[in-house]
């Protein structure tokens, strides 16, 4: 804009420093108003609107002109105001402009949730449910042992074995305790037997460390636990004194595989690479052999892995832990974080460590704690189509979200149920993972749901317009009014999410286009249900379970699928023995009365479903090992 334009708007800046001489500026060289301009024009035709409107408001009964004026006048109050107004009968009170700090937030008392709507009594309908879920099973390990036994898995399309665990029988010691809970004793009896015929301290091959601990290891010690058969505690711990080679890096982080025999360790992922899954999700079950057997090595050997991993997260900004590390330095490589694959569970062993342990090991939960501000912070997001909240992952500096949500972090949802249920938390804390918990889970079933086959992909990938959830969250907690419009659930907490068959109107793609038998969703299901005691989220499991009948089943088995979005899915030859382990158990575990055998506080699930007592350290073992407890 030129300063004769300027001039012509009220603005002479050409004579802003000459004083008196120019007809736009008075005699004390001060610039008028554009209202004044020499002519007067525009100052008498704002008078002219004025009287008019003097006039016309005269023109009503004094009473209308009373309410006007009242208001008009609480308009501009309400505008400037009328949040802070209404926060004032909520928090206290503090000086104008005053910024509220994360902290306060925390503590300002939100609206209660409303009270869980617990189960009623026995239910024919869901004991029928969990007959249907003991049927499946049990069609799917009679194939298995008919089949395939003592492979690792059956191939359910061809009717044969498969070893990609060691040739240990994997699919029978890791479904020992689905047995077990179903009441099939038979069938446990025989697994036992196998247990007790496999020499696994002699076996001369490469096993991979982490596969063996969580399905084996985490299987046997379960199946200890509920029998109390000494024969299986001794190959628990025949088995945890062969892994025990994959500590001996020179940082105690494990090496991806061992050959029991001759000790000898193998490199999976790169020179010296260990992944997060791998060195954070063995604690359980070694902490709890420690426990049993008094053997100081195992425990220390865990020790030494969990204060690598808390001194990282300790000076990271992020509050979260590297997915890859270096075996020999002991130090992250690379700047991913995720909670999906190759680091999913060592999260979940932060609170299960834990939990476990009686709630003694105050480090772990303060870890667990930092984690979740972690992810709340860096990972959650939220779909702009529907509002769905989704977790993704992060790379890079500064970091990128790859907007990539995984089937396998679905367990996350259960796992920030589990953490407000037993942890003592703030109210709103308590309240802020339960919504979280509630969002994600909603997400899970709805990418369910979307699909022809009503079975979710293992991979989607959301649109990049989805925008990080905290700042909104936090924008929306502070609003009242926003609080109000939506029910006082944040955004990406709805109570009825709506299923999207039509593909362009969905808020990700499939980015990997199969179902493989996996548990999270359900997993999570399983938790809610417990926590919150609403209906729905056994309703979802049986929808869920409904398609795997559906889509899944094969004359010998069940059977991963691809093509999960088309009329027809093709069935793959592959029954995961995490099927039984996990989905079967979960599936049924939600669906069963519980007579509180498997109370949430009194029994940690391990990362693949095997369900582990709470302890607590003996007197002795606290002093000799130095167990940094704190009284529960
Ligand atoms: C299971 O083997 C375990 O839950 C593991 O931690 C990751 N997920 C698979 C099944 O999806």
């Amino acid at each position: 804009m030129s300063s004769a334009e300027h001039v012509e708007e009220g603005y002479p800046l050409a004579s802003l420093h000459t004083g008196g001489d120019n007809p736009g500026i008075d005699g004390n060289g001060i610039l008028p108003s554009p209202a004044h301009d020499s002519a007067g024009r525009r100052t008498r035709r704002r008078f002219g609107t004025f009287n008019k409107l003097h006039v016309r408001f005269y023109s009503f009964r004094p009473l209308i002109r009373l309410l006007i004026i009242v208001a008009l006048g609480l308009v501009p109050i309400y505008y400037f105001f009328g949040v802070e107004l209404q926060g004032l009968f909520r928090r206290p009170p503090r000086p104008p402009g005053y910024k509220w700090s994360d902290e306060e937030d925390a503590e300002w008392p939100i609206l209660p949730p409303p009270p869980p709507t617990h189960p009623g009594p026995p239910s024919e309908k869901w004991e029928r449910r969990a007959q249907e879920v003991k049927d499946a099973f049990i069609h799917a390990y009679r194939g298995y042992e008919a089949y395939a036994f003592p492979a690792d898995e059956l191939l359910p399309l061809t009717r044969g074995g498969a070893n990609y665990f060691n040739g240990w029988g994997v699919t029978t010691v890791d479904s020992l305790d689905t047995m077990w809970m179903m009441g099939l004793k038979n069938e446990y009896q025989r697994g036992v037997e196998h247990v007790e015929r496999t020499q696994y301290g002699k076996h001369d091959g490469t096993v991979p460390f982490f596969e063996t601990s969580i399905r084996y290891f985490g299987g046997i010690l379960s199946a200890y636990a509920k029998s109390n058969n000494s024969l299986l505690l001794q190959k628990a711990d025949e088995l945890g004194a062969a892994l025990l080679p994959a500590f001996d890096s020179n940082s105690g982080l494990p090496f991806w595989g061992v050959n029991p025999k001759t000790g000898n360790t193998e490199e999976h992922w790169g020179p010296e690479i260990v992944i997060l899954a791998e060195m954070g999700s063995c604690q359980m079950e070694y902490k709890y052999l420690a426990h049993l057997t008094g053997k100081r090595e195992y425990f220390d050997k865990m020790e030494k892995i969990m204060n690598l991993m808390r001194v990282h997260q300790s000076y990271l900004a992020t509050d979260l832990i590297s997915v890859f590390f270096s075996t020999t330095r002991g130090m992250p490589v690379g700047t991913h974080f995720s909670v999906g694959a190759l680091a999913d569970s060592a999260y979940e062993y932060l609170l299960k460590q834990y939990l476990m342990t009686n709630k003694t090991e105050k480090k772990t939960m303060e870890m667990y704690l930092r984690a979740t501000k972690g992810i709340i912070e860096n990972l959650l997001y939220i779909s702009y189509e529907r509002q769905l909240l989704f977790v993704t992952d992060i790379d890079g500096y500064p970091s990128q979200p790859s907007y990539i949500f995984e089937h396998l972090s679905c367990f996350l949802p259960g796992l920030f149920a589990l953490g407000a249920h037993t942890l003592s938390l703030p109210a709103t804390q308590k309240q802020l993972h339960l919504w979280i918990a509630e969002g994600l889970a909603n997400t899970c079933y709805l990418t369910y749901m979307d699909q022809r086959s009503s079975l979710g992909p293992d991979e989607m990938q959301f649109w990049m317009n989805s925008e990080k959830w905290y700042p909104k969250y936090k924008k929306w907690l502070k609003s009242s009014s926003a609080r109000r419009a939506s029910g006082n659930l944040p955004p990406g907490v709805v109570k009825e999410p709506r299923v999207e068959k039509q593909l362009s109107r969905r808020d990700y793609s499939n980015r990997k286009h199969t179902y493989l038998l996996r548990p999270e969703t359900v997993e999570s299901f399983f938790i809610l249900y417990r926590v919150t005691g609403e209906e729905k989220w056994r309703d979802r499991g049986y929808d869920i379970f409904r398609a795997i009948q559906d889509m899944t089943k094969t004359e010998f088995g069940y059977a991963s699928i691809m093509g999960i979005d088309t009329a027809q899915p093709t069935q793959m030859d592959s029954m995961p023995s995490y099927f039984l382990a996990e989905t079967l158990k979960y599936l049924w575990l939600l669906f069963a009365e519980d007579d509180g055998e498997y109370d949430l506080n009194q029994v940690i699930f391990n990362t693949e479903a095997h369900p582990l007592p709470v302890f607590n350290w003996t007197a002795q073992q606290i002093k000799d090992w130095r167990i940094p407890v704190a009284s529960a």
